[in-house]
């Protein structure tokens, strides 16, 4: 959110329609074109353990370059059923909507529900809230392959940086890459997701199809089906040419996804669906996550290396390492410095959204 950023608080999903003036296309052609993804036949994904991985092999082999799943990870959420979520937040307001000025279109979670079940929207809503409820967020534990979180140097100008998801079929999010480098977890605690992941290396103009369909075809995939049926199996068709390595995967219920800096991905719940999803920074990514945040976000910065200095010498010498290396101009803050809270949020936020 930033300064001019407002939340709104919807009653029901038909006042949320009316405010967006939103008018889906005829959903019956979508029906067959998602049976038609749920059917296909994908291989199996080649990088699954179970929680017999140790955190060395992992930080060794797989993080900040190859992507992961864990099985049955989630086992502290046992209790996230969908009678138990309905119960204990059905008075809740979540984000499941965002206005082409960047408002928060918030609404009721025992409403939402009701679309979540009612629905036959070809591009449903779809919970996507970073301010997860206190009570929710004491009920997971941060999985053991990712305890570090230089993210959390900036204190109380951190940023959001961990989400609650939750979605009907056929919601999802669209191919991009997580900011400033950053690596994340995905946990599916309900239901099922059909991920599709591209390397960094791939040409951005390719995964997003530009290079591969028409302009006006391209100005009509605006939703994840549409990107899963007719730009996945182009830019598939691309790597097999080039050699380029993909993955192209279901995620089932207590799956946690492991998703690499920099890695392109794209998600479809092929089920209704409820995941955590948390980005973060360790020593495997912090190279590239500081080149990017200083050329991104440099008032952020200076408060992360200004925090750091006080916090964490080791850390610190690193950053002046890579400041001399690649030229960076960066002055810690002095003690009374006081940037403007907004001003790094507003920075910060507007890469995520
Ligand atoms: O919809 C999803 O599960 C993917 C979420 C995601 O990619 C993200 O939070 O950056
Ligand atoms: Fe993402």
């Amino acid at each position: 959110m930033n300064q001019s950023q407002k939340q709104y608080e919807f009653k029901n999903v038909n006042e949320l329609k009316t405010f967006l003036k939103y008018n889906q296309r005829e959903s019956n052609q979508y029906e067959q074109i998602f049976n038609d993804l749920l059917h296909e036949k994908l291989q199996e994904f080649p990088n699954k353990f179970d929680n017999s991985l140790s955190l060395q092999e992992f930080q060794i082999k797989y993080d900040s370059k190859i992507p992961i799943v864990i099985k049955g990870l989630d086992i502290d959420w046992d209790n996230w059923n969908w009678n138990y979520l309905i119960q204990n937040y059905s008075e809740y307001y979540f984000r499941c909507a965002i206005d082409d000025d960047g408002n928060y279109l918030k609404l009721k979670f025992d409403q939402y529900i009701q679309y979540l079940r009612d629905n036959d929207d070809y591009n449903p809503f779809y919970i996507f809230d970073g301010d997860i409820p206190e009570n929710m967020l004491n009920q997971y534990k941060i999985p053991y392959l990712f305890p570090q979180d230089y993210l959390s140097y900036l204190k109380q100008k951190r940023p959001q940086y961990r989400w609650i998801l939750c979605g009907p079929k056929k919601s999802g999010s669209m191919i991009h890459v997580d900011p400033y480098e950053t690596s994340a977890w995905n946990c599916v605690v309900l239901g099922k997701k059909r991920w599709i992941m591209f390397p960094p290396t791939i040409d951005k103009n390719i995964v997003k199809g530009k290079t591969l369909i028409n302009k006006e075809a391209l100005l009509n995939i605006n939703n994840p089906i549409d990107y899963f049926s007719i730009i996945v199996p182009l830019v598939k068709k691309y790597c097999d040419q080039q050699n380029i390595l993909y993955y192209d995967f279901i995620q089932d219920k207590h799956d946690t996804v492991y998703v690499p800096n920099g890695w392109w991905h794209a998600v479809l719940n092929i089920e209704d669906c409820v995941a955590v999803t948390q980005n973060y920074v360790n020593d495997q990514n912090f190279d590239q996550f500081w080149m990017a945040f200083n050329k991104e976000n440099p008032t952020l910065s200076q408060q992360f290396q200004t925090n750091v200095q006080q916090d964490n010498l080791e850390l610190y010498q690193k950053i002046l390492i890579l400041n001399s290396k690649y030229n960076i101009q960066i002055k810690s803050l002095q003690q009374d410095d006081n940037i403007s809270e907004q001003d790094s949020l507003d920075e910060f936020q507007n890469q995520f959204d």
